[in-house]
């Protein structure tokens, strides 16, 4: 049978992936860091034993979680990414040519190394000029950095456990909202509604005390636990499906998932969810 790696998803139900070599494994100052080699998932990056992104479905994470949001924000100039450390996120903000600057903050280095090293094919972007790459706390340079603003802000952290926890309050979104221009969109990963349905609708009523336009949306990610995951999209004007055309089509035909009908699709919800949301 070999090897399995399982994720512990709550007290009766696992992940598991057949594991055909283990190629990482370290604690840095503030969580455990592993990647391993697995038969139908390629490499896959794992935070305090849980999956994180594997080489076999990252793209239906980070195309979703980055396109709908540069896609329609007013301008692109000026990206802040927060978490991400495998890359994938800031590879994506990176194919536009608009962008002119993207910073990213990451608060545990290993993550960085780690990818850089072992996940190559996911963080094809650390070489660009226009990343600006600053290992600090999310939180603190949210709440305490006063000058800088941004056109879109992407927040790609773990699960609210260990210290992606300071990511998902409240203060953590008031400050992530002052430091977006006027037409700026932020979207984050906002879990999934199956198995963490009340931190996914606490989620939507914190952000909704925040930002005018608050809207969820779908896709499948199949190494998160049921395989549905939820990213939204928020911002004080404009429109989650008014697309700017141009945009699009600049980086629609090298996406893998993201084009004009999947942006549209996404944010149909089912019923499920509108009933939990009361929309
Ligand atoms: N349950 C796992 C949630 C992980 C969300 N972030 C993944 C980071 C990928 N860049």
């Amino acid at each position: 049978m070999g090897l399995w790696y399982d994720e512990t998803l709550d007290d009766h139900t696992r992940l598991g992936l057949r594991v055909k070599e283990t190629l990482f494994s370290g604690q840095s100052a503030f969580q455990h860091v592993e990647v391993i080699d697995t038969v139908g998932f390629g490499r896959v990056l794992i935070i305090d034993k849980v999956f994180m992104t594997s080489e076999y479905d990252e793209f239906l994470y980070h195309e979703m979680l980055a396109q709908p949001g540069l896609c329609t924000a007013r301008s692109i100039a000026r990206v802040l990414v927060i978490g991400g450390g495998d890359g994938g996120t800031v590879r994506e903000v990176l194919r536009h040519t608009e962008v002119k600057q993207c910073v990213m903050i990451e608060i545990d280095q290993m993550v960085v190394d780690v990818s850089k090293e072992y996940l190559p094919g996911i963080g094809t972007a650390w070489s660009d000029p226009r990343l600006d790459l600053r290992f600090i706390d999310g939180r603190e340079y949210v709440t305490q950095s006063n000058d800088e603003k941004y056109d879109v802000i992407l927040l790609d952290g773990t699960d609210p456990i260990g210290p992606g926890a300071a990511l998902f309050d409240d203060g953590f979104y008031a400050g992530c909202k002052r430091m977006l221009r006027p037409g700026g969109v932020m979207a984050l990963q906002s879990e999934s509604p199956l198995l963490m349905m009340d931190l996914f609708v606490e989620t939507q009523h914190r952000l909704r005390k925040l930002f005018p336009e608050v809207h969820p949306y779908l896709g499948p990610v199949p190494l998160y636990g049921t395989g549905t995951w939820s990213w939204t999209w928020c911002s004080d004007t404009g429109e989650p499906l008014r697309a700017i055309r141009d945009r699009q089509e600049a980086i629609v035909e090298a996406s893998k998932a993201y084009n004009e009908e999947v942006h549209q699709a996404i944010f149909a919800l089912p019923n499920y969810v509108k009933r939990a949301l009361k929309l």
